[in-house]
């Protein structure tokens, strides 16, 4: 049977395993998770891919310098990204890709063939700057040296070292106007829009041919065997390894099971819905990338999301600064879901970023802890001690009833919007202005005071307070998958179980389909438990 639900693919980039993870690469995981799992609660059929990015001359350099192979670094390593996505941040994906997978390597040969085969790669040789540790090349006007005498890329700050071997070319300078065409067809095809304008006058200024081979290490994926074996480079081959950011793109197409992995999974899902991704490598997202993808005939990525960095209190992240952040550190401090929360609803996804801990204790305070947290427990005790622990039976609505739950009936469209182009601060900062109103109406309707004047009254305030908390607690399942998950439970909303993976300790997600739903009156509801505890400070141990 087909599945009848519109299917989505979304991606993370995938990270070299040369080191640890950090609060950065967390960051993007997070994002994508909560993207995925939205479409899920929302009625998609969604492949969520994610991984690690294992070759490279920055690879085999970190190996050397740590007396193993490359492969056993980015085995190691890799295990280190899998276990925080799958222990630390609950990241839903549904595959794991490492680039030294068998698979993959015969879909970089497969995209090398017929780029070949259109007759955009040719044998020639380079010679400039690279940086190996942004396993990039630059003009020599993209470089500056420093007082050190130290030769730098002007962008990233990192060494470059000059290169001259033989290589194959990409005719990119081919895909100029194909590229300014296809940007002007499709206004969304990048964003946030600043940076989509970065790339586009990147473009406009000119393409060079890309060298996309390297000779003087091995640790990559070779070269395809020669559709004509009497081809004049046939035996120079050998000595090649594929460029690491073919390799590395490639793994979208590999995570979509082509080229012969799993064709009906490739026709499903391919072309991707969403690539997300660092603003740091915007170009090999929004040019490089396309331009392959036109040479060998294949359809072109929906959309590439370009998020910022993160700072620590307004100071870019350094290990020579000392705040570098482990994930699971911040997790163990602040608890998953408020991270989470804070990440999302802090700064816009395509913004810089600046976190402290006051910044944080004070959204998981004043938004998870009082804002939700109060309302549900306030609500929800009075419902235990003064209906029967039961969902009250509601009178007729008044107007103030009705103009609050009208305003919480149109989070779910305002949410799938802002989600539609990752506005993640969006979705989540009208989800609280609401909230806000409802806790006004809490208070302006004072169920408290009615227990003793107007019981039948207080029952109906309190069937439209968790009416309300019902509704936003299902928008902040892609967010906060365990704590929603938790208060859903509280609420007497039952899971249907099927609606996506989770790791979460309640009883698991509820699909937006119920989101027009009511609470029925009679249901049972379990003893209220606090879901959104206020920030202490953990025991030094
Ligand atoms: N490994 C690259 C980086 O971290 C991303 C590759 S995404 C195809 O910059």
């Amino acid at each position: 049977m087909t599945d009848a639900r519109a299917p989505y693919y979304l991606t993370t980039a995938i990270s070299y395993p040369n080191g640890e993870p950090h609060i950065g690469h967390a960051y993007e995981y997070i994002a994508s998770d909560a993207m995925a799992r939205f479409q899920r609660l929302d009625g998609r059929d969604v492949r969520f891919l994610t991984g690690t990015d294992e070759h490279g001359q920055k690879m085999e350099q970190t190996a050397q310098q740590q007396g193993v192979s490359a492969l056993e670094l980015a085995t190691r390593n890799a295990a280190v990204f899998k276990e925080m996505d799958d222990d630390v941040l609950d990241i839903s994906y549904d595959r794991f890709i490492r680039t030294t997978d068998t698979d993959h390597a015969e879909a970089v040969r497969e995209i090398w063939r017929r780029m070949e085969a259109n007759g955009d790669i040719y044998l020639g040789s380079y010679a400039g700057w690279y940086s190996v540790r942004d396993e990039r090349y630059f003009g020599e006007d993209e470089t500056e040296v420093g007082q050190d005498g130290v030769r730098r890329a002007v962008e990233t700050g990192t060494e470059v070292t000059w290169t001259e071997e033989e290589s194959y070319f990409f005719r990119l300078s081919k895909y100029q106007q194909p590229l300014l065409d296809h940007y002007r067809e499709h206004p969304d095809f990048a964003a946030p829009r600043y940076r989509f304008n970065e790339v586009i006058r990147f473009v406009e200024a000119g393409l060079e041919d890309l060298s996309i081979s390297r000779t003087s290490f091995q640790w990559g994926i070779d070269l395809p065997a020669p559709a004509d074996p009497d081809a004049a480079d046939a035996d120079r081959r050998a000595d090649h390894v594929t460029y690491v950011w073919v390799d590395a793109l490639t793994n979208y197409l590999t995570g979509a099971g082509w080229p012969a992995e799993d064709p009906e999974a490739f026709a499903r899902y391919w072309p991707a819905d969403l690539h997300v991704i660092g603003k740091d490598i915007s170009r090999f997202h929004c040019i490089f990338w396309p331009a392959f993808l036109m040479s060998a005939g294949l359809e072109l990525p929906r959309r590439v999301m370009i998020h910022g960095f993160l700072n620590n209190n307004g100071a870019k992240m350094s290990k020579s600064l000392g705040n570098v952040v482990h994930p699971r550190e911040w997790v163990a401090r602040y608890g998953l879901d408020a991270i989470r929360f804070f990440l999302l609803r802090e700064f816009p996804f395509g913004a810089d970023g600046s976190y402290s801990h006051e910044a944080v204790v004070s959204r998981k305070n004043a938004d998870l802890a009082n804002n939700l947290g109060n309302l549900a427990q306030r609500s929800l005790s009075m419902v235990a001690k003064n209906c029967g622990a039961a969902v009250p039976e509601p009178g007729e609505f008044t107007e103030a009833d009705r103009a609050v739950l009208a305003q919480v009936d149109a989070l779910l469209e305002r949410s799938r919007s802002a989600y539609a182009v990752q506005d993640f601060h969006d979705a989540l900062e009208e989800t609280w202005r609401v909230l806000g109103e409802v806790n006004a109406y809490f208070a302006d309707q004072a169920p408290w005071v009615l227990r003793k004047t107007d019981e039948p009254r207080m029952r109906t305030v309190l069937y439209v307070t968790l009416q309300a908390v019902r509704r936003v607690a299902l928008l902040a399942q892609p967010v906060m998958p365990d704590s929603a998950s938790r208060l859903l439970d509280l609420l007497g909303v039952p899971a249907e179980g099927d609606a996506g993976r989770t790791g979460a300790s309640g009883t698991g997600p509820r699909s937006f389909a119920a989101f027009h739903e009511d609470l029925v009156p009679g249901t049972p509801l379990p003893a209220p438990q606090p879901v959104f505890p206020r920030h202490e400070e953990p025991a030094e141990d």
